[in-house]
């Protein structure tokens, strides 16, 4: 072999060992196969040659060239696979084919039930509102038939801003609001009110198995001519037996409310012990889930209605307390847990 051509040929053999990863053997290429590269420079001598010395350089470098050529795409195989290899072996240990394990999430127990007993009010032709957390003391309790200082106000202290305003302790806090937003076409047009708004709720209390600082309400109101005790208790047993699907024991006792004259307790035998007495009724076997009543007429007049001309029902249903019911959840603490081990659990019906 030409001694020059044996030069570059050992020389390339040197480079391509301690060629480590594919960027070098590309500069490596380009050194020995370029335009200007070591063998293409080789090839451009042989012009200066006899005939008969060009066959066997021209034979010997074209070998060279082949062999650079085979050389450096065979390394180049080689280092991409150990590349590969290597990003393989950084990788975190798991089947990056697998499908993802991720739960489809599901709806909160309370979210479950307010969308039931909303479809069954909205069957008997109730709209659903909804209402700010935030209202105003009018709102809470002077619409309310609730003055400053008045004793009710101690059954449901709550949480308030810098501001004057608080976080509402109880769904009734939306009722003048809807009696303003309606009662024009209950009084120009002869269409009654009749509207439910389910809500968050928030009291300053001590927690247990049937009371919790933050729980949800529905409200409902109707208000017409003639409206009567017997139109309130056929809307409460209906949307009981709908939300059960089973006949339930229940029981009507009087409650204060100064919002309301007559005000009731609607219990429901509690669920959980068939009532026999457990923590979540305190243990007197019912569970006091609906007060309601006839709206007071002051309360009507603060709306702008006429109590002369109109009566109505309102209550105040502890969507809540419904849930822990209806699922048989003994303590209504887990329902703010956020576990997911136990709201996962529910389903649609
Ligand atoms: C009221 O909040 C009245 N606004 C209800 C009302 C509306 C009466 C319309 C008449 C007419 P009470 O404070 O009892 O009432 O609460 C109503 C229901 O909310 C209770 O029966 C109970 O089911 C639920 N509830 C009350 N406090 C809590 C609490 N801390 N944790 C969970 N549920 C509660």
């Amino acid at each position: 072999m030409n001694s020059k051509i044996l030069e570059v040929k050992e020389q390339f053999l040197e480079e391509l060992k301690s060629s480590e990863n594919t960027q070098n053997l590309e500069v490596l290429r380009v050194k020995y196969l370029g335009k200007k590269g070591l063998v293409t420079e080789l090839m451009k001598e042989m012009k200066d040659l006899s005939n008969e010395e060009k066959k066997s350089f021209g034979q010997e470098v074209n070998t060279l060239k082949g062999e650079v050529t085979d050389k450096i795409t065979e390394r180049t195989k080689e280092l991409k696979e150990l590349e590969i290899q290597k990003e393989i072996d950084s990788m975190p240990d798991f089947d990056i084919s697998m499908p993802p394990a991720i739960n489809e999430g599901s709806y909160h127990p309370v979210t479950l039930v307010q969308r039931q007993v909303e479809n069954i009010f909205k069957s008997m032709g109730f709209a659903v509102e909804d209402y700010s957390e935030i209202v105003s003391d009018y709102e809470c309790f002077e619409a309310l038939n609730i003055p400053k200082h008045h004793p009710a106000r101690d059954m449901q202290d709550t949480y308030y801003l810098d501001n004057g305003q608080l976080l509402k302790s109880h769904t009734s806090a939306a009722q003048n609001a809807i009696y303003k937003k309606y009662k024009d076409a209950l009084i120009n047009d002869g269409v009654p009110i009749k509207a439910i708004f389910p809500g968050r709720c928030f009291r300053n209390e001590a927690t247990d198995a049937c009371h919790e600082n933050t729980f949800f309400q529905m409200e409902g109101v109707m208000v017409d001519k003639d409206i009567s005790i017997s139109n309130l208790i056929y809307f409460m047993k209906t949307m009981l037996s709908e939300v059960f699907k089973k006949d339930l024991k229940v029981r009507l006792r009087p409650g204060f409310f100064p919002f309301v004259e007559p005000g009731f307790e609607l219990d429901i035998s509690c669920l959980i012990c068939g009532g026999e007495g457990c923590p979540s009724c305190k243990h007197s076997g019912w569970l006091e889930l609906c007060p309601c009543g006839m709206i007071h007429p002051e309360v009507l007049k603060a709306g702008g209605i006429d109590p002369d001309e109109y009566t109505g029902f309102a209550f105040g249903l502890g969507l809540t307390r419904l849930v822990m019911m209806k699922y048989g959840i003994k303590d209504i603490r887990d329902l703010n847990s956020g576990s997911l081990k136990t709201l996962t659990q529910f389903i649609d019906e």
